[in-house]
């Protein structure tokens, strides 16, 4: 049995919205409480991470879970985690166990190697530097995918993957906002470092050659490890590299 969970949700369910990040940052400022989900049918502006696009015709979920966890800014980087972890529980379930579902460093999970969910966060600090409120937007695609993506993963979605037609955006919500509450409270109250080898467990191309696309450069090496903080280990032979930010792909790719 879970303990009393970090949040209750409280959906606030729309036709069409820019973005659902963006209605949560406006309700965050506006007071808006621990746990609202604003769920939309559709996005007009969906947005990925470094002002990408994110494809959002009706059929899919878009959601995003406005949280007021106690904690320094510093750790919600770890939440990206936390979120990843309940994704992938809730796309197997979706899927069954025999599904390949994988986390891909950052904020993707995949199944059989294409991007079926993406995850956006987002947070403010408050003025004495703890955390005032983080967004976790998640995407799942469930009735369809964009064909041509501008990424060496293809995309894909939980019908083209074997889901029956019964899951639904509904089905899919409820799934993530149950496991969500699992794995808050585990971060909760065991910590971090549960959840990074839970994470671990569900990992794309750990212990192996990856190739990363940061900002301005492209490196390559062993994807050794996760940190504490959950930056990415690139291990060369000049040494280990810390990545903060970028984008994970098989070298080959
Ligand atoms: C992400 O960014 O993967 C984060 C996506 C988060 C979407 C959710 S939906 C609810 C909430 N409201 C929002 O506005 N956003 C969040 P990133 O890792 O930057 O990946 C973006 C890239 O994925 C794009 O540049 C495309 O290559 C690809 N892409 C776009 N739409 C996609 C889709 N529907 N499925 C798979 N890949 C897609």
């Amino acid at each position: 049995m879970d303990a009393e969970p970090m949040f209750r949700p409280w959906i606030l369910a729309v036709d069409a919205v820019g973005s659902t990040n963006e209605e949560a940052r406006r309700l965050a400022t506006a007071d808006a409480a621990n746990g609202t989900v604003v769920w939309a049918r559709q996005q007009t502006a969906g947005r990925g991470r470094r002002g990408r696009k994110w494809s959002s015709p009706e059929g899919n979920l878009y959601c995003s879970l406005l949280l007021r966890p106690t904690c320094p800014v510093s750790a919600a980087p770890q939440l990206c985690f936390v979120a990843a972890v309940a994704v992938a529980e809730a796309l197997t379930a979706t899927l069954g166990a025999a599904a390949v579902v994988r986390c891909k460093w950052p904020n993707d999970v995949l199944v059989h190697g294409r991007k079926v969910a993406g995850l956006l966060l987002e947070s403010a600090a408050a003025t004495d530097g703890t955390l005032a409120w983080v967004i976790i937007g998640i995407g799942v695609n469930i009735a369809s995918h964009p064909v041509a993506v501008q990424s060496a993963i293809p995309a894909s979605s939980l019908h083209a993957e074997g889901a029956g037609d019964d899951v639904t955006p509904r089905v899919v919500l409820d799934l993530c906002l149950d496991r969500l509450q699992h794995w808050l409270n585990v971060w909760v109250g065991r910590g971090f470092e549960v959840v990074r080898n839970e994470w671990k467990a569900w990992a794309f191309g750990l212990h192996d050659p990856v190739r990363v696309n940061l900002e301005t450069e492209t490196v390559t090496g062993v994807f050794v490890d996760l940190d504490e903080d959950g930056a990415l280990l690139l291990g060369s032979a000049d040494g280990t590299r810390r990545v903060a930010a970028g984008d994970v792909f098989p070298v080959s790719a």
